[in-house]
């Protein structure tokens, strides 16, 4: 079968003819594939599983151009190393802080930024927005026209970061053109790259997410799926915590303060997980894969794809949690 169509919500090959295979639609002359028209009128999902090589292919073809990039990070969920990009792509390149209405309000964004302003490999500019809330947008357009090259402008990032929601939200504020890329809480959504002409200068080429295999998301079901996704402002839980007290995250994760000072663990995670106290004397959780860390001053504790534990004093954390899910150590974000 020879056809030229693609999706016009994740950028796969269309074909009618294996309807299990990517990219089925009854008819070649439908616009969407199957999965994205699922997705889009009932919220219905269906996951897909690539390999990483392809996307990384396309991602070092971004990087063979000299086109501005975007770079779009999961305020609540950053990578270890946010700059391990840059050596994939050394392009210009604007790292967009998404998400930042999950974080409490009282969060300033200049310290976001501050905190990631002196990297080895820098971006050539950073920025706090908001696709879904719409905040700084307007700011982020005048920051592109800035420093763009080309029409092209490349956005890319892990699976889930909310590309394809930014894109949406640039198309609807800033042209005529009724399109949609497909979105949706579930990793792997977009799987080709799409060009979305927004205006007579800017053209933004949407890309597939690298997917993340220590994120929590590939080892749960999709009820937990839901309640690990915040949809609004997290309100952060405090505990204040001596040695020897433990707590816990839903049957996901088990936090054991071991030795140390007196220390406070802040949980910034969805509201609508169960995180609470529990005697040191049960055994809760204690089946999964425990992890030391030597906490020092004002670090945090990152758990891919569920958030972070702010702690202020030094002390030894014993942490229980699937062992796929990795999880890193970083000064305190906020
Ligand atoms: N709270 C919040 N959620 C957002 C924001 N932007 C995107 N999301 C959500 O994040 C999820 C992923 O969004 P997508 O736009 O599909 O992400 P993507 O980066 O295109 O993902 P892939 O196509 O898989 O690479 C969706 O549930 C979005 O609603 C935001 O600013 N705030
Ligand atoms: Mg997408």
């Amino acid at each position: 079968m020879n056809n030229e169509k693609y999706c016009l919500g994740c950028g796969i090959k269309l074909q009618d003819e294996n309807v299990l295979g990517e990219g089925y639609t009854t008819s070649l002359d439908n616009s969407l594939c199957q999965r994205c028209f699922r997705i889009k009128n009932y919220g219905e999902y269906q996951i897909v599983t690539k390999s990483n090589d392809e996307y990384l292919e396309i991602l070092k073809s971004v990087g063979e151009t000299k086109d501005l990039v975007l770079y779009i990070a999961d305020l609540l969920n950053l990578e270890e190393d946010i700059t391990k990009i840059r050596e994939i792509i050394p392009n210009k390149m604007i790292l967009v802080l998404n998400k930042k209405d999950v974080l409490p309000k009282s969060v300033k964004e200049e310290k976001i930024i501050d905190y990631f302003s002196n990297l080895d490999k820098p971006f050539d500019k950073i920025i706090v927005i908001s696709a879904v809330k719409n905040y700084n947008i307007d700011y982020l357009l005048k920051q592109i026209k800035l420093y763009q090259t080309t029409n092209n402008v490349y956005v890319v990032g892990h699976t889930n970061a909310g590309k394809s929601t930014l894109i949406n939200k640039l198309l609807r504020n800033y042209s005529t053109s009724d399109r949609e890329l497909t979105m949706s809480p579930l990793p792997s959504t977009t799987l080709n790259t799409v060009k979305i002409d927004i205006n007579e200068y800017l053209t933004l080429i949407d890309t597939p997410g690298l997917v993340d295999s220590g994120n929590i998301v590939n080892y749960i079901n999709e009820d937990e799926f839901k309640k690990i996704s915040p949809r609004k402002e997290i309100k952060p839980k405090t505990f204040q915590v001596k040695k020897g007290q433990s707590i816990i995250v839903e049957d996901i994760l088990r936090v054991d303060y071991v030795e140390g000072e007196k220390n406070s663990f802040t949980f910034y995670m969805s509201n609508d997980l169960k995180i609470r106290r529990i005697s040191n004397k049960h055994d809760d959780l204690k089946d999964l894969q425990k992890r030391t860390f030597e906490m020092g001053y004002n670090e945090d504790l990152c758990i891919n794809g569920l958030g972070f534990i702010k702690t202020v004093n030094k002390g030894t954390i014993d942490l229980y949690l699937d062992s796929k899910v990795s999880t890193y150590k970083r000064n305190n974000l906020i």
